[in-house]
């Protein structure tokens, strides 16, 4: 499958970036192309120069709205990421269209936080566009929510990210939610390591994208996923994980490797994988609440056979009762098993309704401060009426 893959504000110009390396990583050791074309979008020029694969030029890495700020952002203020987007979106309509094998790609990718400003403002405004202009092509977001300590500390995160939220699931055809707190559990030591985290979030779409694109014989599975399975699954709420497991090398000519007890060995290291994917999945969320599915294995065609196919999904089948589910194998590199889990058209997402909830409650109160701000303004006005001015 081949993206364009557009990043917004600075988290998503970060992971745009990511995608960037992986199209690197694939085009290098593996010979194929996977993103067809990679920007970042931002109104912070410092954020821009900041990336490190995206192209550093004007056309590559976007600067929006420079009149209005200055080129230093928008300060959390989403509002004003989705006016900025609105009066400067021919800027990236126009780089889309010059997107070199555009008409080669199946979908775009939009990828912002809900948190900030510029990009959880601009994310929706761009679906949108965009979907009106290549109606024949899915658009889907990745939106990154905020760590657990934002949430509770400012006001602004929750209800930018219920905003955010609402108004992308209105117009993409799948949001894809990645809970920034579930990377800091997996291992403390990131909580000061977002380029860690970054990569840990652009690493499941790897395999993912890469299973179609294969033209070697000797890399095409016996059942292959490709773009079209990926856009049957995605759609609405979804979420992402990946889960591996390393195989021993199996060096010595005393052991048969199809003997009963090594096949067993592998259908046992592809559930530890399928396990740790559903574990790890981006959001923590209930499979059962999952209307579509999908799982993609990637191991030495050696290794892979179909008895473990089949018992992962099955596997999968009894976790998620209520999906349609697809799958696919991917003879990949040798020591290592891994497997990519979707799931899709999620019918109850509760760290969601948490910020709707959140936020609805969160209104009235900053209405009334806004009113109290306005009154004292109002009083300190009254208090200079009389005194002369220079001006
Ligand atoms: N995973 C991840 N999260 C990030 C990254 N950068 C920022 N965030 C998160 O994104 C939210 C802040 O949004 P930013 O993307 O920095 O904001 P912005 O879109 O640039 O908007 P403004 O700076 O307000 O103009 C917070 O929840 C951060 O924790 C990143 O590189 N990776
Ligand atoms: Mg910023």
């Amino acid at each position: 499958m081949k993206l364009v893959v557009i990043g917004f504000g600075q988290c998503g110009g970060r992971i745009a970036d990511e995608l960037a390396r992986l199209n690197r990583r694939a085009r290098n050791y593996r010979r194929i192309e996977i993103v067809s074309g990679a920007y970042a979008v931002n109104t912070d020029a410092a954020d821009l120069s900041g990336l490190s694969t995206i192209r550093p030029d004007y056309q590559h890495r976007i600067l929006i709205g420079a009149r209005k700020t200055g080129g230093h952002g928008v300060g959390k203020i989403n509002e004003l990421g989705a006016e900025i987007a609105k009066e400067d979106s021919d800027k990236v309509i126009d780089v889309i269209r010059s997107t070199k094998r555009l008409f080669e790609s199946d979908a775009f990718l939009l990828i912002a936080s809900s948190g900030g400003g510029t990009g959880s403002g601009a994310i929706p405004i761009m679906t949108q566009l965009i979907k009106e202009r290549y109606g024949d092509k899915p658009v889907y977001a990745v939106i990154v929510l905020p760590f657990e300590h934002e949430e509770q500390n400012e006001e602004r995160a929750v209800y930018n990210s219920a905003v955010c939220l609402k108004s992308v699931s209105l117009v993409a055809d799948a949001t894809i939610l990645i809970d920034n707190q579930r990377y800091i559990r997996k291992d403390y030591s990131l909580r000061n390591n977002i380029a860690k985290i970054n990569a840990l979030i652009a690493e499941p779409f790897y395999n993912l994208l890469c299973a179609g694109e294969e033209k070697k014989l000797k890399h095409i599975g016996v059942k292959t996923l490709d773009a079209g399975d990926i856009i049957q699954t995605l759609s609405g709420w979804t979420v992402i994980g990946y889960g591996k497991s390393e195989l021993p090398m199996i060096t010595s000519p005393f052991i048969k490797r199809n003997s009963f007890r090594e096949k067993s060995k592998e259908t046992h290291k592809g559930m530890q994988a399928m396990d740790a994917a559903i574990s790890e999945l981006s959001l923590k969320c209930n499979p059962q609440d999952a209307n579509k599915a999908l799982y993609l294995l990637t191991a030495p065609a050696k290794e892979t056979n179909m008895d473990l196919v089949k018992e992962l999904g099955d596997y999968l089948r009894e976790l998620a009762p209520k999906a349609v589910i697809r799958s696919g194998d991917y003879p990949r590199r040798r020591g290592m098993l891994d497997v990519t889990v979707i799931m899709s058209e999620l019918d109850t997402v509760e760290k969601v309704m948490n910020y709707y909830n959140k936020s609805a409650e969160l209104i009235p109160a900053t209405k009334e401060r806004q009113e109290e701000i306005k009154g004292k303004l109002k009083d300190i006005e009254e208090a200079a009426k009389d005194i002369p001015s220079l001006l």
